[in-house]
């Protein structure tokens, strides 16, 4: 017989969840994360277990993860953010730091680090992502947070 090990959503309700979130583009940030506060409460996450930080922007979210895995206070991070493209090549440095750091971050640290940050090339593509035609990838983020800290503590 194969052991298969798999996280499930069903939260007994014990997990601590940090949600760190960008002020830059902050109409479409703030959708992410009601969509994020959203798919945590409705797996019993309750409020008390869930902390809000705020960055400038996306590229400051690494700095803070890290800070917020290494304090041990969070049994998972959902990091949240919209870099859109522009004119410059801005767009691809900090999309690229944000993703790296994120990764670096979690495997370090072990914590798990969703990443919740659209990188898109228009406003429109992340306005679809942030509660409308495309979903909520906030609430994808949460979900897929949860999900990794059962895991981890099935091994
Ligand atoms: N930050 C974002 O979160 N999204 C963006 O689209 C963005 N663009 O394109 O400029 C952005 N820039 C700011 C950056 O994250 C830092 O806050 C800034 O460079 C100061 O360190």
């Amino acid at each position: 017989m194969i052991k298969c090990f798999e996280g499930t959503l069903n939260q007994s309700g014990t997990a601590r969840v940090a949600i760190i979130n960008s002020r830059f583009n902050s109409f479409i940030c703030e959708r992410l994360q009601e969509g994020a506060v959203d798919a945590l409460q409705r797996h019993g996450i309750a409020d008390e277990q869930i902390a809000v930080y705020k960055v400038p922007g996306a590229f400051e979210i690494p700095l803070l993860a890290k800070k917020l895995a290494d304090s041990k206070k969070y049994d998972g991070i959902v990091c949240l953010g919209a870099v859109i493209r522009g004119d410059t090549p801005h767009f691809d440095y900090v999309a690229a730091e944000v993703s790296k750091g994120i990764a670096a971050t979690s495997i370090d640290s072990g914590v798990p680090i969703a990443f919740g940050i659209l990188t898109t090339n228009t406003i429109e593509q992340a306005i679809e992502r942030a509660g409308s035609k495309a979903g909520n990838k906030g609430w994808d983020a949460a979900v897929t947070l949860l999900e990794m800290i059962d895991l981890l503590s099935r091994i």
